[in-house]
C-alpha cells in the first residue's frame, strides 16, 4: 500500500502512464489479465517435468497433443506470445494491398497486419460501437459490411477474415455460434479462409452457453470445440485464458502454411518445436489449456468479473453493458464528459483512479487506437477504461476496494481536467507514451 504522496510522485515520474508505473507502487493491479493469472498445483507440478532438449521435445508433443483434442487444430507452432504468432500468420498470408476484414481491432494484430501490407477493415455490428447496447453478442460480424468489400475489392484481396472470440477492444464481447456459422457458409462460398483470434474462446463459450438458444446443455469444453471447428486457423496468446505467464501459438488445419510458418518460425522466435518457450512453459500451457475449458473454472471467473460489474452499475458509474469476459471497461467519455476526446479522458481517469487508491487499469481509447499509415490520428467511438481481473488472484473484498475507489473518484468528477501528450512513441504508442496534465 501507498501513500497520496507516494502515489502523486509515481504517476508523475510516470507521465500519467499506467504501462509505466512500477507494480511495487501499485496495491491492486488490473492493468492486464495477459500473464497476470496464478498457475495452478499442477501447472507447478508440469512445469518440473520440462525437457529442455533443443529439439524434439516431450512437452512439445504432449502441447500439440492437448490443442488437437480441446480446440481441434491440426498443426501447430508455439511462439514466446500471442503476438509472435501474429506476425509470421500476417507475413505468410498477407499481400501488400490485401485487406483484412475482422470484428473489430487489437492493437498487436491490427500493427501486424499493417506492417505485412494489409489494411485492416472493421466489419463488427454497429451495437459493439455503442456502450450502451444491451445486444449479447456484441462480438458478431456484419456480413453486410463483409459483403460490400467483397464487391468493393474482390475475394482475391481479401487473404482471410480475422475473428476474435471475446472481443477486447469492445469490452470482451462474445460472437454468437450462429453468427460464426454464418460467416462460415458465406466465407467458404467465396473461399476466403476464417482465422480465429482465440486468447479468450472459452471466456466467449462461457456466454454462448449463457445466452443462446440450444448451447444451455453443452459444456463450454464442447462449444469451445464447435467454435474452432468453423475456422481454418488460429493465433493465440496463452497469456490470458490458457493461464500461463508466457506462452502463445499458431494453429492451422491448412498443410501449406503450416510449412512455411515451420519454416519461418526459426527466424523469429526458435526452432518450431519450442518457438521461444522453455519446455517447462509448454508444459504449463498444455496443462492450462485443459483447465480453462473447466465449466466451474469459467463460471467462478466471469463471475467475480459480473460481480465487480454489478456493483459498479449500482453506484450509477457508466460502464459497457452486458458486462464482458475478462475485465468492466468504464465508459470514459460519459465519465468525464467535460474532457474532449484529444485530452485524453480514458488516459486520464486511468491515471486519477491510480491517484485515488492505488488502483493500475489501462486506457482503452484514443491513445491505445494511435495513428492511422497516412499519419491521422484514429478516432473510436469507444473510449474506456479497462479494469482487467486477472484469474484466480484476487478475492470479493478487492473487488468491493475497486468499485468504492471508482466511486470516490466518480464522485469528484468535475474537478478532474484532462492531459497533453509530450511523448509519443512510433509504434504501439500507449505502451511508452507520456503526458502531462493540462
Ligand atoms: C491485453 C493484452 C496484452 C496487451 C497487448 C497490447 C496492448 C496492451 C496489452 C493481448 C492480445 C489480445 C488479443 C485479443 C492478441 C494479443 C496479443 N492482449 N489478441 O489485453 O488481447 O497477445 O500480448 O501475448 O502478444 O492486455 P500477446
Amino acid at each position: 500500500m501507498t501513500t497520496p504522496g507516494q502515489r502523486k510522485k509515481a504517476l508523475q515520474e510516470a507521465g500519467f502512464n499506467t504501462f509505466l508505473l512500477r507494480s511495487e507502487d501499485v496495491y491492486i493491479d488490473l492493468l492486464t489479465d495477459s500473464g497476470t493469472s496464478a498457475m495452478s498445483d499442477s501447472q507447478w507440478a508440469g512445469m518440473m517435468q520440462g525437457d529442455e532438449a533443443y529439439a524434439g521435445s516431450r512437452n512439445f508433443y504432449n502441447l500439440e497433443k492437448v490443442i488437437r483434442e480441446v480446440y481441434g487444430y491440426q498443426y501447430i507452432i508455439p511462439t514466446h506470445q500471442g503476438r509472435g504468432a501474429e506476425n509470421i500468420l500476417s507475413r505468410i498470408l498477407i499481400r501488400k494491398g490485401d485487406i483484412v476484414p475482422g470484428n473489430m481491432y487489437f492493437t498487436t494484430t491490427r500493427l501486424h497486419q499493417e506492417l505485412a501490407g494489409g489494411k485492416f477493415e472493421d466489419i463488427i455490428i454497429d451495437e459493439a460501437h455503442d456502450p450502451e447496447s444491451e445486444f449479447p453478442f456484441k462480438g458478431n460480424v456484419s456480413l453486410d459490411k463483409l459483403d460490400k468489400l467483397v464487391q468493393q475489392y474482390g475475394a482475391g484481396r481479401i487473404p482471410y477474415v480475422s475473428i476474435a472470440t471475446s472481443v477486447n477492444m469492445a469490452g470482451g464481447q462474445p460472437i454468437s455460434m450462429n453468427n460464426l456459422k454464418e460467416l462460415r457458409a458465406y466465407t467458404s462460398k467465396h473461399n476466403i479462409r476464417i482465422i480465429h483470434d482465440m486468447t479468450r474462446v472459452a471466456e466467449n463459450a462461457f456466454f454462448i452457453q449463457q445466452r443462446e438458444k440450444g448451447y444451455e446443455k453443452k459444456s463450454v469444453a464442447a462449444i469451445v470445440r464447435e467454435i474452432c471447428s468453423y475456422t481454418d486457423g488460429a493465433t493465440m496468446s496463452a497469456k490470458k485464458d490458457a493461464l500461463v505467464n508466457i506462452g502463445g501459438f499458431l494453429a492451422v488445419n491448412d498443410w501449406h502454411v503450416f510449412e512455411e510458418a515451420r519454416n519461418m518460425v526459426v527466424v523469429y522466435e526458435g526452432l518450431h518445436t519450442y518457438g521461444g518457450l522453455a519446455g517447462r512453459d509448454m508444459e504449463a500451457m498444455a496443462i492450462g489449456i485443459q483447465e480453462s475449458v473447466s465449466d466451474d473454472h469459467i463460471r467462478a471467473r466471469i463471475g467475480q468479473v459480473i460481480y465487480l460489474g454489478e456493483k459498479m452499475i449500482d453506484y450509477g458509474i457508466p460502464i459497457v453493458r452486458p458486462i464482458g469476459g475478462h475485465g468492466i471497461f468504464v465508459d470514459a467519455k460519459k465519465f468525464l464528459p467535460h474532457i474532449p476526446q484529444d485530452c485524453y479522458p480514458a488516459q486520464t481517469l486511468a491515471a486519477e483512479i491510480y491517484l485515488d487508491s492505488g488502483i493500475r487499469t489501462m486506457e482503452r481509447g484514443v491513445v491505445s487506437a494511435g495513428r492511422k499509415a497516412n499519419g491521422k490520428n484514429y478516432y473510436p467511438k469507444l473510449e474506456l477504461v479497462r479494469f482487467t481481473i486477472p484469474r484466480r488472484v484476487y478475492t470479493q473484498a478487492h473487488m468491493d476496494v475497486i468499485a468504492e475507489s471508482t466511486l470516490r473518484v466518480y464522485e469528484r468528477k468535475a474537478r478532474i481536467k484532462g492531459l497533453t501528450m509530450v511523448y509519443e512513441p512510433k509504434y504501439l504508442r500507449f505502451f511508452q507514451a507520456r503526458f502531462q496534465k493540462l
